[in-house]
């Protein structure tokens, strides 16, 4: 075995993470980014400003530091800076420059994807719908009507960052903006359109003369000096690397894990799995790693894309709350921190590679003065290997890379997680279950002779609602004669929802099938002889957001028939029909304190059971700071607003393949909440429950510890564990405010399973549990050494390697 930890190469924690204000030119070379002259290692992650709200930016941004991340990623999200042409916004949620001084203000550089097109889960992948209507336009090609409003809008916002001066080359943040957004995927599309739109929007953004480099990512052939950048997984792996020498390996979206959508599951990428990638990167030459979410956030109102839940990336190393996410965060902490122990070496060194088996690698760089870094990497997904280098043997298990800082001594294995594990759960705060606080109000089911406008045909969604609203009423009247038999209704929609009334009575639903385009509507239908209204409400759960050609994407009904039993079908697409754009609800704002009043609200309405109905009631804050959530786990689909302000769409009723649905807590900035009466409005399409909504607080409850006698101490620890042989601990954490209120497991000695699930070994010291227990109970956190001497002595078990691990709760 090499030795472990004998010596600790002195981890420059804070180095890493302070921005010596060496803001200043930023150029770069084959190696990496220079700023200010100097040749940079850079971790950035990326957090959305309108995906947050400011009074989150301060908090999100520090612990992104702490995380030992140098850098903030950010798309700007052209839709909502520009809801009308020529009209602008940059308040609030959309205040660009006060994101990006707060990040400045905490020291940490800026990495600004102007985009303008982002995709990004987003309406309409960023642009404003507005566009649409431009006349010729044709998006993301050598089109002039495009490339009009492209260079005005991303000249808008390089002017505004300039005026206020933070380009790094003006002294500011802001060290790498990037044009246009994973082209490549679609640049075939346009044929003879693409080439010259990509030659055309790197000359345009250097031309904006910002001082500093200009990225496109997913774009091989990104025209000089623009840098090409990976995203994805694998990059290390996937990635063909730069496409001059004279350009650095940089890797523009790692993702943490993925977003989710309404029927999905969340998908779980472990720490382990993250670092590999990340420390494989960075071995093979890479530079800059941008975690893609470092904290996802919310997709409030109706902005997230086509069926993309309301949480967006809980699962990054920050969850949707602004919690940390463990073990994520800590490991990708010590990740960073392993890695800059090794700058000097990394930027200058000679860098080289030799196999050290079938599936096992050493990287090594090495300058002339003798400084010297290794990472020995180990690709076989199964199983662990033992290595020899420089005349040391370490044994490296499945899957993961060991840093050497000093080409010696291993301070940090990616499969070796030695960060906290944390279990977040919700707490009941208050159930909201008074029918007599309440109000119903059903909205109108609208016929033809109510609808606003009407026009033959069925128009398309999108172009109709100016994408204003997710729902567009289609209304008809249909002669029915008995003689075609029993009717059947079909209705074909490339919206995403469909919901069926007859006569006013509601008469069924569609929703699409996964893997299907659009959704089917059909069912056998009650109706009068003579005139019968039909009324059919389409609903969109967020826009396209990605392709070649959005502007041509349709959606909303296509097809809509009446089949009698005889046989006989009547096709109903050459009707005259009745259309109304959104709700009437949406109409009055009867989400906000004025519009609330101008309608009626019914008491008892509350469990009729009635669909499109809006729900009304007040609630006051959760005392304390913990962030606030609404379960919605009994309604059906819909959307919720809290004083007036839209916590987005809502979907609990489409489940996962194990029968559970994707959200049922949907975040409620704390900065929404007033301390009390704050208005709820739900609109709910289906006939879900709002006597057993709750406003909830999420908060760490449990917390766990695992570590092995023979891992690395951890670079963290305290005090720091330099130049001194001290063994591994596990190091406990309630969040502030809270304290270790019991020990709910705790075994030294050979104890199986992880963090997740464990038991008791062969080997275990009987006395563990109230030892931790003394320990720990009642502080806000301990650390506990991974030694024998520690519990009592002796050695319960010679020759077996021991491992702690501890479970609590914090209280
Ligand atoms: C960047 O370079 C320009 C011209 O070379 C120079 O005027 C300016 O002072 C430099 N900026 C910084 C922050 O060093
Ligand atoms: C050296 O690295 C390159 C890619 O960076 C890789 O393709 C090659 O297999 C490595 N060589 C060895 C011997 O591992
Ligand atoms: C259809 O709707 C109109 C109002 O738009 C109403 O006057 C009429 O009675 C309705 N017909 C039926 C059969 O419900
Ligand atoms: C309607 O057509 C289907 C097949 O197209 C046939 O199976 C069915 O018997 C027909 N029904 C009547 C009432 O003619
Ligand atoms: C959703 C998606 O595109 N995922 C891809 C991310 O990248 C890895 C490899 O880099 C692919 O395997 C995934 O399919």
């Amino acid at each position: 075995m090499g030795t472990v930890a004998a010596v600790m190469v002195a981890v420059v924690v804070a180095a890493g993470l302070a921005w010596s204000s060496s803001a200043g030119n930023v150029t770069y070379d084959g190696r990496s980014l220079i700023i200010g002259g100097q040749r940079k290692i850079l971790f950035s992650g990326s957090i959305h400003y309108p995906r947050s709200t400011p009074e989150m930016w301060p908090s999100l941004i520090q612990k992104a530091r702490a995380g030992g991340l140098d850098a903030i990623q950010t798309y700007v999200f052209w839709n909502v800076h520009e809801p009308l042409q020529g009209q602008y916004d940059f308040a609030g949620r959309y205040d660009l420059v006060r994101f990006v001084k707060e990040i400045q203000a905490q020291g940490l550089y800026v990495s600004l994807r102007i985009g303008p097109f982002i995709e990004s889960e987003w309406k309409y992948g960023g642009l404003p719908f507005w566009l649409h209507d431009v006349p010729g336009i044709v998006f993301r090609s050598d089109n002039e009507p495009f490339k009009f409003h492209m260079q005005r809008f991303v000249s808008k916002i390089v002017s505004m960052m300039k005026s206020e001066r933070l380009f790094a080359s003006q002294g500011g943040p802001i060290i790498l903006s990037q044009i246009e957004n994973e082209y490549q995927n679609v640049e075939p599309a346009f044929h003879a359109k693409g080439p010259p739109y990509v030659r055309w929007a790197a000359a345009m953004a250097v031309g904006l003369e910002t001082g500093v480099p200009w990225m496109m990512c997913k774009q091989d052939d990104a025209p000089d000096p623009v840098i090409n950048a990976c995203n994805g997984m694998n990059c290390a792996e996937t990635f063909k690397g730069p496409n001059s020498p004279n350009k650095p390996l940089l890797w523009t979206e790692n993702w943490t894990s993925m977003f989710q959508r309404f029927g999905e599951e969340p998908y779980i990428r472990t720490a382990e799995d993250i670092a590999f990638a990340t420390a494989l990167f960075i071995a093979r030459g890479g530079s800059f790693v941008n975690y893609y979410m470092y904290h996802g956030g919310t997709n409030f109102g109706g902005f997230g894309s086509s069926y993309v839940t309301t949480s967006y990336y809980d699962q990054a190393p920050i969850d949707e709350y602004g919690l940390i996410r463990q073990p994520k965060w800590g490991h990708l902490r010590e990740l960073h921190a392993a890695v800059k122990s090794c700058s000097d070496a990394l930027l200058t060194g000679r860098h080289k590679n030799f196999s050290l088996g079938q599936l096992q690698e050493v990287n090594v760089f090495e300058e002339a003065s003798g400084k010297c870094a290794a990472f020995l990497s180990n690709s076989d997904r199964r199983h662990s290997a033992t290595v020899q280098f420089r005349n040391a043997v370490y044994e490296l298990p499945a899957k993961s890379i060991s840093i050497l800082p000093d080409c010696h001594t291993v301070v940090f294995n990616t499969a070796k997680v030695n960060s906290q594990w944390r279990t977040r759960s919700n707490t009941v705060r208050q159930v909201l279950d008074h029918p007599e606080r309440w109000g119903a109000f059903g909205d109108r089911i609208v016929s033809m002779g109510a609808a606003p406008f009407s026009a033959t045909g069925l128009l398309e969604q999108m172009t109709t609602t100016k994408a204003e609203t997710d729902y567009l009423w289609y209304s008809t009247s249909y002669e029915y004669r008995s003689r075609i038999g029993r009717p059947v209704l079909h209705v074909y929609s490339l919206g995403h929802v469909v919901h069926a009334f007859i006569n006013g009575v509601y008469a069924g639903s569609s929703r699409d099938v996964p893997g299907v385009p659009g959704t089917v509507l059909e069912k056998e239908i009650a109706l009068h002889q003579g005139e019968n209204n039909i009324s059919l409400l389409s609903v969109m759960v967020g826009l396209p957001d990605s392709g070649a050609y959005l502007e041509r994407r349709v959606a909303g009904l296509r097809r809509v028939t009446i089949r009698g039993s005889r046989n006989r079908t009547e096709d109903l697409i050459r009707y005259h029909w009745g259309y109304q754009r959104g709700l009437w609800g949406e109409k009055l704002k009867i989400y906000t304190q004025d519009g609330s009043s101008k309608v009626d609200w019914m008491a008892s309405g509350v469990s009729s059971g009635r669909r499109l109905t809006w729900f009304k009631t007040t609630f006051d804050s959760p005392p304390g700071v913990d962030p606030v959530a609404l379960n919605l786990g009994s309604m059906g689909k819909g959307e919720a607003w809290v004083n007036g302000l839209s916590i987005g769409r809502y979907w609990v009723s489409r489940r996962t393949p194990n029968g559970r649905p994707s959200q049922s807590l949907y975040h409620i900035p704390r900065s929404f909440l007033e301390p009390s009466g704050n208005l709820l409005v739900l609109f709910e399409e289906e006939t879900g429950n709002p006597l057993q909504v709750s406003v909830d607080t999420i908060s760490v409850r449990g917390i766990c510890g695992v570590i092995s006698e023979d891992h690395p101490p951890s670079l963290f620890s305290r005090p720091p564990p330099l130049r001194q042989r001290r063994p591994p601990s596990v190091d406990l954490q309630c969040p502030a405010g809270s304290t270790i209120s019991a020990v709910d497991f705790a075994s030294f000695g050979t104890p199986t399973g992880d963090c997740r699930s464990y038991a008791t070994g062969g080997c275990h010291v009987f006395s563990s549990k109230a030892f931790v227990e003394e320990a720990c109970v009642g502080k806000e956190e301990c650390s506990i050494s991974v030694s024998a001497e520690q519990f009592g002595g002796g050695n319960p078990c010679p020759g077996a390697v021991k491992s702690l691990l501890v479970v609590a709760s914090c209280g």
